[in-house]
């Protein structure tokens, strides 16, 4: 419990949700939740967030996140990461084939939006929700929390057989795929 108390003093600590647009179940793809681990990895070393658990579930994300500076607060993250994951995303499917079919029917004619004179296909819904952290006992309910979240969504049985969430990391568990790292807070 030591370390969450130290955490805590260094600034806010925030449980963050993140629908994709239209509640498009885009992440039933698990290129796509490879994809956007790879994406908030990268986003975690260039805006020097914490990031304490995270689970990408079919529609939405959830993270357990601490920025470190006020040149990249919450909000900043958060564009940064639905943005060039969004922008990437876009491009992805356009020039994989195989995704033709799941293509045709998560992204359809009418999931086209216009921005800047450019049409674009949302991915994301806009906003975010964002919940501050204010003791060691909300943290770790939120954490378990995300750790639980694809059984109570009926993917799984148990947090040890979904790969997308930090429940790996905190267990000892071995991932298949991308390694997302964490920073512990036990
Ligand atoms: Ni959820």
């Amino acid at each position: 419990m030591g370390r969450i108390r130290r955490y805590l003093e260094n600034g806010a600590i925030y449980f963050v949700t993140t629908n994709t647009y239209r509640r498009r179940e885009i992440f039933r793809d698990v290129n796509a939740c490879k994809f956007l681990l790879m994406c908030i990895g990268y986003h975690k070393y260039m805006l020097n967030f914490n990031l304490f658990g995270y689970t990408i579930i079919y529609d939405h994300l959830h993270l357990l996140i601490q920025p470190t500076s006020d040149k990249y607060n919450l909000s900043k993250i958060m564009q940064e990461i639905k943005g060039n994951f969004a922008r990437k995303y876009n491009e992805w499917i356009k020039i994989t084939p195989k995704n033709q079919k799941f293509r045709n029917r998560h992204l359809s004619a009418d999931y086209k939006k216009e921005m800047n004179g450019k049409i674009y296909k949302p991915v994301w819904q806009e906003r975010f929700y964002d919940v501050g952290m204010r003791d060691e006992k909300q943290i770790l309910s939120c954490l378990e929390y995300i750790h639980w979240n694809a059984v109570k969504k009926n993917i799984v049985d148990h947090p040890k057989k979904y790969e997308f969430s930090s429940y790996h990391q905190y267990y000892g568990a071995r991932r298949e795929w991308v390694q997302l790292p964490v920073d512990s807070i036990f």
